[in-house]
């Protein structure tokens, strides 16, 4: 089994949490294979390795299935250890802890806001965005402190709030596109977009991570990841 095969990950470019998944992965140097779903017909293998969820992503460890993303990047951080590359989570559990709390809160709070925003529910859209501007507002303040000054949530690497909330700049970019709305707000969150700016260019993100353009189209043509509008019958 080539070292490619060893590492594969079920999965759809445009989901963040597959994104996180391939920063991660990129992060620790690991080769892998994408393995990537067509938008409304599951695959036999995810069925076979995510039964329970049935979602990407998966991460298929010599052929042993792993899922939901955030279990999958404390995987990798605990499996590809190594002194070259620092840790995701720091050695200090309370800063373990807090790093733990605000990932949870960003997958809590991002997807609805994010859903409303691109029209796929009947949410209101002012209230979607005045909801995500808020959370953005404690992810700047949650950026000060944790960061100390340093240019990660991290600290001076890329730790694992990092690439939680990263791979949702992407989505965040584009529904300010598609619902006139600006998010990133130099006046309100300035540490969180320079930070934006800077880990989108990071090597290990900027492939993972495509245009915010290309996330539009990806909206204006499929509806869900699940139910696509004008996908594959
Ligand atoms: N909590 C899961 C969420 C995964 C998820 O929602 N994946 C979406 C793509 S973004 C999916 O597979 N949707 C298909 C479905 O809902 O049936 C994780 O972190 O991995």
């Amino acid at each position: 089994m080539s070292e490619a095969e060893a590492v594969r990950v079920i999965g759809l470019w445009p989901s963040p949490f597959v994104i996180r998944v391939l920063i991660a992965l990129k992060l620790k140097g690991v080769k892998y294979e994408l393995v990537e779903e067509v938008v409304g017909k599951k695959s036999e293998l995810l069925l076979r390795s995510n039964p329970v969820h049935k979602k990407v992503p998966v991460l298929l460890h010599h052929g042993k299935p792993i899922s939901e993303s955030l279990i999958i990047v404390q995987y990798i951080d605990e499996v590809w250890s190594s002194d070259d590359v620092p840790a995701f989570l720091p050695a200090d559990a309370y800063t373990r802890a807090v790093q733990r709390f605000w990932a949870q809160y960003v997958d809590d709070k991002l997807p609805p806001a994010i859903r409303t925003l691109r029209g796929m529910d009947d949410g209101g859209k002012d209230e979607a965005a005045e909801q995500l501007s808020a959370a953005l507002q404690l992810l700047e303040e949650a950026f000060v402190k944790l960061s100390q000054g340093k240019h990660y949530f991290g600290g001076d690497s890329v730790g694992y709030l990092d690439i939680a909330l990263v791979s949702y700049v992407g989505w965040v970019k584009a529904v300010e596109k598609i619902a006139g709305v600006t998010l990133l707000d130099k006046a309100k969150v300035p540490n969180l977009v320079a930070w934006a700016d800077r880990l989108c260019t990071h090597p290990a993100v900027v492939d993972a991570i495509p245009d915010a353009d290309k996330f539009v189209e990806f909206s204006v043509t499929y509806g869900s990841f699940s139910k696509p509008i004008n996908g594959p019958k």
